[in-house]
């Protein structure tokens, strides 16, 4: 069964034509994704201090090993590191769904407004927090182990 030329032309044109749309509406869907980002960032936000916590992993733990986390008081009005930030900061892990905590972290201010938080540890999988403490403001980061 033969298509004539010019269907032969259209099904191709059609065909180019969704293979370009394709790329364009990623791209859209990536820059969108990129401004969500720098909100979804920001773990904790401390409302009243006008601070945001962002955390990264620089060890991961696991069942039997601590991790660290590298913590970054962000200001909740731009991207700037909040030097001045406290450095009475508080950390402890807690189980919300059963209601216990884990074994204590340290707190190592690495500079003002940089911490890093050794020896996390969570004692089973499952639903945990991160929870932030300062002396006027606490705030939660709710994570799956
Ligand atoms: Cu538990």
């Amino acid at each position: 069964m033969k298509f004539p030329f010019h269907t032969l032309v259209f099904l191709l044109l059609a065909i180019s034509l969704v293979s370009c749309a394709k790329p364009l509406a990623d791209s859209t869907d990536s820059e969108t994704r990129t401004e969500g980002k720098s909100q979804n960032a920001c773990k904790a936000s401390l409302k009243t201090d006008g601070v945001c916590l962002d955390a990264i992993w620089e060890t991961y733990p696991t069942e039997t090993t601590v991790g660290s986390l590298l913590v970054f008081a962000r200001s909740l009005n731009s991207d700037h590191l909040v030097k001045d930030f406290s450095t009475d900061l508080r950390v402890t892990l807690w189980m919300p769904s059963m209601g216990h905590g884990s074994s204590p972290v340290k707190v190592v201010p690495l500079q003002p407004g940089m911490f890093r938080i050794e020896k996390v540890f969570f004692i089973m999988r499952g639903d945990w927090e991160v929870r932030f403490q300062t002396p006027t403001d606490r705030a939660t980061w709710a994570l799956d182990f």
